[in-house]
């Protein structure tokens, strides 16, 4: 089982560069974004307190998110490999993460940071908001709020994997083929390694 971690702030790619990657290498793309949208969708008592935090910026509960996690690897017995995408957001997530993958057998291979300045993350996500529905990419100061939150929380998940030597920096400004390329390159380095 090969397991990654797509990392980054709000607007670096993520998203963008899982759902080529999953077809690549054949992992299961789990995106907590995702499944919190989709809880949203469906107007359970869970999508309707997420809603409230993500439209403010802020994240949700650990607790929530590392449930959502938890029953989407047990849901998954079978797969080669999964893709963590804006997971996990915080130390505490990534403790357990790391708990949950070791009861299976399993770990992170590597971890792939998008590097992306703020001025063109605030660009792209307000882009985004002008077409996706997002509530949360509309609003400037919303999105400003979900970078002060990723420097605040999300930021030290780096140092967690990089004490345990497995992140990786890349570039994240460029056309989107362009850090596929680079994306791709490093994973082909760490599963040949
Ligand atoms: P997410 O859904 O993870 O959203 P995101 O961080 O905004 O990134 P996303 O992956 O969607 O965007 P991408 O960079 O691909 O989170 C939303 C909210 O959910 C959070 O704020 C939080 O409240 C909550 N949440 C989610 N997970 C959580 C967790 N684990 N713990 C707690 N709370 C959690 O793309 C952005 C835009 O850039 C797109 O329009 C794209 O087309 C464009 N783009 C991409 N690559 C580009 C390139 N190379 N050049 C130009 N534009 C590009």
């Amino acid at each position: 089982m090969f397991n990654i971690i797509l990392f980054g702030p709000p607007g670096s790619g993520k998203g963008t560069q899982s759902e080529q990657l999953v077809a690549k290498y054949n992992l299961k793309h789990l995106s907590t974004g995702d499944l919190l949208r989709g809880e949203i969708a469906a107007a359970t008592p869970l999508g309707i307190e997420a809603k409230k935090l993500m439209d403010a910026g802020q994240l949700v509960p650990d607790e929530v998110v590392v449930g959502m996690i938890s029953s989407a690897l047990d849901a998954n017995p079978q797969v080669s490999g999964f893709l963590f995408d804006g997971f996990p957001r915080t130390t505490a997530q990534a403790e357990s993460l790391d708990k949950l993958l070791k009861l299976k057998g399993g770990e992170i291979g590597i971890v792939l940071a998008l590097e992306v300045k703020e001025e063109e993350l605030i660009k792209r996500l307000l882009n985004r908001g002008l077409s996706s529905g997002r509530s949360d990419d509309t609003n400037e100061e919303v999105i400003k709020n979900r970078i002060v939150e990723y420097n605040n929380k999300t930021a030290a998940v780096a140092k967690h994997y990089a004490a345990q030597n497995k992140v990786q920096q890349i570039p994240g400004e460029g056309s989107v083929e362009e850090i596929f390329g680079l994306l791709s390159k490093a994973i082909d380095a760490e599963i040949s390694a």
